[in-house]
């Protein structure tokens, strides 16, 4: 077999294996409400003006994705993500003009939420008396602001919320968000911050109720997940701006895994990080840069999203005026 025919073959396996996944998934519950209000904002922003007609949109993931493991679901496999750096990221994609759609994981962080307690209702309200409620003196600023930012970017059609838990769930809206984004071209931007399972219990082998323990050591196969990210870049979007993001805890494999990322997949930009410090330092691989964005608050930089989201808009320029031509 030749190199041509040995891609073209791998190529059908891995389409074969997606199909299989998508076909044996549950299906999403609320699918028709999220392909209307895909669809509605999609075409709010492909006719607002921006440079060159149509507002930037960007689909920011965030969270990381559980794995159940019985159909009617008591324990699953899950991960660390708290899904402060999508959030964080989307209010500066909003403040940079971008319409955002936000893929999270529900109970994770939310954008305009960071200065808010961990508790935000029974913290910042207070009992005046028996009917009547008020912000607590301490949060009235930052409930206030959250508000504001929240619902003007929501108004304003800059912000789409949806909400995944399992694998299932988050695959199946992302390819829908990709499939709808065709007509926005190089204006679409994928930012692929969620931690991602790598391994599933297919639906079909999985126990319909909850495993017993009566039965002793358990004994489990995960399947691994479908690589869906070179499909989702020349299939799905083949226009859109990739970044897509590598966590290792080992930061001797950290870049030479982002460059494979970079090269395997198509990306245009990779964001490596390190668990321990990712709040703190990131490096964005391209196909001829690493390039180190830092947290500074010296610079008025309070967060490593803030440089690094202003690093992704002007690639993303630079990529939109280099199709133009
Ligand atoms: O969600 P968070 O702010 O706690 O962490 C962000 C992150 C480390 C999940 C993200 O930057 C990232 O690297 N996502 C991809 C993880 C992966 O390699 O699958």
């Amino acid at each position: 077999m030749d190199l041509g025919n040995a891609l073209e073959a791998t190529r059908a396996n891995l389409n074969a294996e997606i199909e299989s996944f998508f076909n044996s998934a549950p299906p999403l519950k609320n699918s028709v409400d999220i392909s209307e209000r895909l669809e509605k904002f999609i075409k709010i922003n492909e006719l607002a003006s921006g440079n060159g007609g149509g507002r930037r949109v960007v689909c920011v993931t965030s969270g990381g994705t559980t794995v159940p493991l019985e159909q009617r679901c008591v324990r699953y496999i899950d991960n660390f993500s708290s899904g402060h750096r999508g959030a964080t990221s989307t209010e500066y994609f909003v403040k940079a003009g971008y319409a955002v759609i936000f893929l999270y994981r529900r109970g994770t962080c939310q954008p305009y939420c960071r200065s808010l307690p961990d508790d935000p209702l029974l913290e910042c309200f207070e009992l005046t008396d028996e009917s009547n409620i008020k912000v607590h003196e301490l949060y009235s600023e930052a409930v206030k602001k959250a508000i504001t930012e929240h619902r003007a970017a929501v108004q304003e059609g800059l912000l789409l919320k949806l909400h995944f838990t399992t694998i299932f769930e988050y695959l199946q809206i992302l390819r829908m968000i990709a499939l709808s984004t065709s007509n926005l071209g190089q204006n679409a931007m994928f930012y692929l911050a969620a931690a991602v399972s790598d391994f599933y219990v297919p639906w079909q082998s999985m126990a319909e109720h909850k495993i017993q323990s009566a039965s002793g050591p358990l004994n489990m196969e995960l399947a691994q997940v479908p690589k869906m990210l070179s499909v989702l870049r020349q299939d799905w979007a083949p226009k859109a701006f990739f970044i897509s993001f590598k966590l290792e805890t080992d930061s001797k494999i950290l870049l030479q895994k982002a460059v494979s990322a970079l090269e395997k997949y198509k990306m245009n930009m990779v964001v490596a990080n390190e668990l321990s410090s990712r709040k703190e330092e990131v490096v964005v691989v391209t196909s001829s840069e690493k390039i180190s964005v830092r947290r500074n608050k010296d610079r008025g930089f309070e967060d490593v999203e803030n440089p690094l989201v202003q690093l992704l808009v002007e690639r993303h320029s630079a990529y939109i005026e280099s199709s133009d031509l």
